[in-house]
């Protein structure tokens, strides 16, 4: 199957080059796996990336749970990364004010030299969004955005209604990547899949093979069911990293959004 068959809509409908790379480098490594990288020591990283980087599309990184974090060290890493053939994406769930996320894609981590995509909350308005593409411009590089329209934890306060809001304004948006929807519960993607249309991305973190309540009020789906319900990309974190073999645990949630790509 080429390119276009197997991301069918998707493929048609996400015209902009963040979405058009992704799918590219998901098609090469036959993986919808974004690695979510939470390991705290530099070393603990660029393990993961030898181990699993074959395996996985994208990773996400924490970057201020690094103990030994330098930036130095950092860039490394990134240019290991970009090696790999893996998108970066920094999980920062920025939620300020615009000017002020504007500023904070620079400071000490200087987000922006590096990030593919990063994460925003909506809860402050749509500025947000134009203040961090605005960062990424200032730098001569390009990245996207993806807005939280649901989360994976119990409890949290991002209802429908919420949920209808921040589609709203992320549906047309340029700068917008597409959505973070909930991994652990496949109606909560369909519902999302459903009023977000076909032009955006859908990314779940709250996956794992052993699906139920994860740690500290984390809950999991499965992989397949989370493709079939409409997401675009599996966010894994402790399923890999914290696996006794990381490399076949990645292989297998490869193997399993793929598959469940293919017959979707
Ligand atoms: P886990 O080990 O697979 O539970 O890791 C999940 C990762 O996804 C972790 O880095 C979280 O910060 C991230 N995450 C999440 O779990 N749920 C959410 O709603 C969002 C991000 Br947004």
């Amino acid at each position: 199957m080429d390119i276009a068959e197997v991301w069918g809509n998707r493929w048609v409908s996400c015209t902009d080059s963040i979405s058009k790379k992704y799918m590219q480098v998901a098609y090469r490594k036959k993986s919808l796996v974004c690695l979510a990288a939470d390991r705290s020591t530099m070393a603990g990283l660029h393990q993961l990336i030898d181990e699993v980087g074959e395996h996985i599309a994208a990773l996400k990184t924490h970057v201020d749970l690094v103990d030994d974090w330098s930036k130095d060290a950092w860039e490394v890493f990134c240019q290991k990364a970009k090696k790999a053939d893996l998108l970066i994406f920094e999980d920062r769930k920025f939620a300020d004010i615009g000017k002020i996320t504007n500023k904070q894609m620079g400071g000490i981590y200087d987000i922006r030299s590096w990030s593919d995509l990063v994460t925003s909350h909506l809860i402050s308005g749509p500025d947000i969004v134009d203040g961090i593409q605005k960062s990424w411009n200032d730098v001569g590089r390009e990245g996207g955005v993806l807005l939280l329209a649901q989360m994976s934890s119990r409890g949290n306060l991002l209802d429908a209604e919420y949920t209808a809001d921040v589609i709203a304004v992320g549906r047309d948006h340029s700068g917008v990547f597409g959505f973070i929807g909930n991994g652990s519960n496949p109606n909560d993607i369909r519902r999302l899949r459903k009023s977000a249309g076909e032009g955006k991305m859908i990314w779940t973190p709250g996956v794992n093979i052993n699906v139920g309540d994860g740690e500290l009020g984390q809950r999991y789906g499965s992989p397949e069911e989370a493709v079939n319900a409409g997401s675009d990309c599996i966010i894994v974190g402790s399923g890999i990293h914290k696996a006794a073999e990381p490399k076949a645990s990645a292989r297998a949630y490869a193997d399993a959004s793929w598959n469940a790509l293919l017959n979707r």
